[in-house]
């Protein structure tokens, strides 16, 4: 075993006082207060919640650890090909409640907390969220990791430290204000690797030799060095010991402290510049959210990250003494997007000019070690950086860039000899003004497999982004990998009482593990208490969800009425200004009718929640109208508790998931062909409440999965989107008559200034209503009518719901991960005992 590695007497002495971390109550409460007393140096005197919350974390931390531990002995001992998945974000939400029923001790943990004077639902609630991400690519990411560990495959995830995640958000007077997210002031469960550094260069020329044996050598010089320093994050897996890292790398300046040169020679407030500069690099996510803008800052922290994290993939591969060839037999790098692609440069960079191998068989080891994951078809996100820009940073990089587009071209050239057109459209280099590398291309070019993330989405990456590609590659190298949430956090931990009952009916919690479990409920569809349950699960839900509404905005919900939830990142493909129209819509219809004729109508609550972008201003302009609406539905008097219109501030992961276990009904609504997938609709769905959707994303194949009958479609499709978009600019472009009404309105100043929401209106009037909003507005409104009328008779509608989720077991990211590892990581699980 591993331990025979270390002498007898010593393997002794370390056996003997080895750690186990607590295994009940009172160990845990013992942990607890040693860490309130130490750690913290404080008392049961002076313990407030935030220090229970800390001590019980530092408790889990412990325990992790050690797990953490063993979890890498076993897999350098094994050997085992590991994956890397190289994220720039990581939305991890909060980690103590996951840790504590990741490992099954959460009834422990709230009895001792009990005891020590806590209920561990405030304890939790004072934990800051790890928001290192925008919104669906980072949250896939964290789910990625909750599975991978679950299922017990050997990886790793490889992100930044930002000093600041995504900002938070306030409302005030209706705009969003952006207020820094400061949240690593303590931070128990990471672990700061101060002996885990990589020095990175940037800037410098490159210096062409030879070396000893005569062969032309290229050299890397001069310009500036940066410290990443290691922090890692220990990730455990749901009931298995297997806890996997993420590491996340800091900047600091290569120099120490700063530079005592220029501090001597009197120039103290440059060299604290410098030391700044360097720390710079990791301080802030970037908080666009599909857009590209192209700063000199992203492209650093692109490759501080990527140049760390491969520096320590390649010096744990050497340890192996293995050679060359078989690093793609050990070592499966997954990009999450075309942030990370530099790696593809650097990877290849590493082994000609440090490693002396030769360029076709470095490119080959490099292409059978990468895969790369698309998230979207917008022009605007697809990642482009200017030839000049690239050179200034890495010379030496923009030279490999330079060769691999080379060879690919030549490539090209044999099989299409005839195409020059072919050769402008596939360069990595696009011969524009200025110059732009085109990532994607290059990520295509260096990877053995690249997906998509629903099936729509795959589809369409390879008819149009990437066509050229798969003429050039074969269409075997693109593929797809539906996206898939895990159910540990988006139903266990979001909705405890809803799992509880699924595990009464389910015989177990298997269905935790494993997915498809779920379908053992359709069996209870007719049982009558276990209806009445669900349904009472579902109002406390909503009840829960209506006082955080009454105490963060002061406006009054009746949790009877109708949940309409519209909850992500604010974006007009996303069209939550075809939402808020509606809403407008319903407002009107409502005010023309006499009181009697109202009461018929569905109580409705129109809840908003998502950021804008700090520079998208259209996105900030409907966050605005939504508010406006909202400040005068709401207090109308006519309409009272008919509709209610309510933006949630800083919606984040642990508001989602208190939101979307209380929602009835939830939108979907992006313009056909332009949400590469969507995840949150897997959740709401999970958490028994059904979907308004286009046919976009995922919503399609989760039609396919629960049932047609079971799901609110309207809309126009992506084929026809196209042709649509060309008749507004060509044709004669008529608003559909209903929401013309609704500009007239908005237009009469109901909302407030009418000039505020003028671009909004234009967009859509004058614009060539890009995103169809008006296309698509008359069957939006028609389906919202039988939204209502589905929703008046209950028991179909449970019915509806129950079928639902019993048909969700397909969404798992488990179910994904088993398919990356299948079929682009080529990796497999590592067996281990169960958790003791
Ligand atoms: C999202 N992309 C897709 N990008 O929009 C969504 O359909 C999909 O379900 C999800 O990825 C997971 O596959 C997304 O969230 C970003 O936030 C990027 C952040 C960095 C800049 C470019 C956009």
């Amino acid at each position: 075993s591993v331990e025979a590695s270390i002498p007898e007497p010593q393997r002794e002495a370390w056996l003997k006082h080895k750690t186990h971390g607590f295994k009940d109550k009172d160990g845990f409460e013992r942990e607890v207060v040693r860490h309130v007393e130490t750690t913290l140096a404080r008392s049961m005197f002076n313990c407030d919640e935030s220090a229970a919350y800390s001590a019980c974390s530092l408790a889990f931390r412990d325990r992790l650890i050690l797990e953490w531990n063993r979890t890498q002995q076993r897999q350098t001992y094994n050997d085992s090909k590991r994956l890397y998945y190289l994220s720039l974000e990581f939305l991890m939400g909060r980690a103590l409640d996951n840790a504590m029923l990741n490992v099954g001790q959460k009834d422990v943990a709230k009895a001792g907390l009990a005891e020590l004077g806590f209920r561990i639902e405030d304890v939790i609630e004072q934990e800051h969220d790890a928001a290192l991400g925008n919104g669906g690519l980072g949250r896939l990411a964290a789910c990625f990791l909750d599975s991978l560990a679950s299922l017990n495959y050997p990886a790793w995830g490889y992100g930044l430290r930002y000093r600041y995640g995504i900002f938070k958000q306030e409302i005030i007077d209706g705009y969003q204000v952006e207020v820094p997210d400061y949240w690593l002031d303590f931070n128990p469960w990471e672990f700061p690797r101060h002996d885990v550094t990589v020095d990175v260069q940037f800037y410098g020329y490159v210096h062409k030799t030879t070396d000893e044996s005569g062969k032309a050598v290229a050299r890397w010089e001069g310009g500036e060095t940066v410290k990443a320093v290691a922090y890692d994050v220990p990730i455990p897996g749901y009931d298995t010991p297997t806890t996997n890292n993420l590491r996340l790398w800091s900047s600091k300046a290569a120099s120490g402290e700063f530079d005592f040169q220029k501090f001597n020679s009197g120039d103290y407030e440059s060299s604290v510049a410098d030391q700044q500069r360097a720390e710079t690099i990791s301080a802030v996510l970037y908080p666009n959210d599909n857009l590209d803008r192209g700063k000199e800052l992203r492209l650093k922290q692109q490759y501080f990250w990527v140049a760390a994290s491969l520096y320590d993939i390649v010096r744990r591969f050497k340890k192996t003494k293995r050679a060359w060839r078989e690093f793609p037999d050990q070592v499966a790098i997954q990009l999450n997007d075309t942030h990370p692609t530099l790696a593809i440069v650097e990877l290849q960079r590493i082994l000609i000019d440090l490693e002396g191998l030769e360029w076709d068989e470095a490119w080959n080891i490099v292409t059978n070690t990468f895969g790369y994951t698309n998230h979207t078809v917008l022009p605007e996100a697809l990642e482009k950086w200017s030839v000049g820009l690239v050179q200034h940073l890495l010379p030496r990089h923009l030279q490999i860039i330079y060769d691999i587009n080379l060879f690919f071209l030549q490539s090209v050239e044999r099989a299409f000899p005839d195409d020059r057109d072919l050769l402008r459209r596939v360069s990595i280099i696009e011969e524009s003004q200025p110059k732009m590398v085109r990532m994607a291309f290059l990520a295509i070019v260096g990877s053995h497999k690249v997906n998509g993330v629903a099936e729509l989405h795959s589809d369409l990456i390879k008819t149009t982004i990437f066509k050229d590609f798969v003429a050039i590659f074969g269409p075997d190298k693109f593929t797809n990998v539906t996206n898939g949430v895990t159910p540990r956090r988006w139903l266990h931990q979001a909705n405890p009482k809803l799992s509880e009952l699924i595990a009464s009916k389910t015989g177990d919690q298997e269905y935790l593990k494993d997915l498809s479990h779920l379908n053992k409920i359709e069996l209870h569809l007719k049982d009558a208490a276990f209806r009445k349950e669900w349904a009472a699960i579902k109002h406390a839900n909503k009840v829960r969800l209506a006082e955080h509404i009454k105490t963060t905005t002061g406006v009054e919900v009746n949790p009877s009425a109708l949940f309409d939830v519209q909850v992500k990142r604010i974006h007009e493909y996303k069209r939550q200004q075809m939402n808020i129209f509606g809403v407008i819509h319903r407002y009107l219809t409502l005010k023309s009718l006499s009181p009697e004729e109202r009461k018929k109508y569905q109580p409705r609550v129109s809840i908003f929640g998502g950021k804008a972008a700090p520079g998208y201003w259209m996105a900030k302009q409907i966050i605005h109208l939504i508010n406006s609406v909202g400040a005068v539905v709401n207090n109308d008097k006519d309409i009272g508790d008919l509709l209610k219109v309510v933006f949630v501030e800083d919606y984040n992961v642990s508001k989602a998931e208190m939101i979307i276990p209380a929602s009835d009904i939830s939108e979907h609504i992006s313009t056909a062909g332009t949400e590469a997938s969507g995840t949150s609709n897997m959740k709401f769905v999970l958490n028994g409440g059904l979907i308004i959707g286009t046919c976009d994303g995922a919503n399609i194949e989760i039609t396919r999965e629960i049932g047609e009958n079971n799901i609110f479609l309207f809309g126009n499709l992506a084929e026809d989107v196209e042709d649509l978009r060309h008749s507004h600019t060509y044709g004669s472009h008529t608003i559909d008559p209903d929401l013309a009404r609704v500009f007239e309105e908005i237009e009469k100043g109901t909302f407030g200034d009418s000039k505020d929401f003028a671009a909004l209106i234009t967009a859509v009037r004058d614009h060539g209503d890009y995103y169809l909003v008006s296309d698509d507005f008359h069957s939006y409104i028609e389906t919202h009518a039988l939204v209502d009328e589905a929703y008046k008779n209950q028991e179909e509608w449970i019915t509806k719901c129950i079928t639902s989720v019993a048909r969700m077991g397909f969404f798992t990211s488990d179910r994904c991960i088993n398919e990356y590892a299948d079929g682009i990581w080529n990796i497999e699980p590592l067996a281990v005992e169960p958790a003791s």
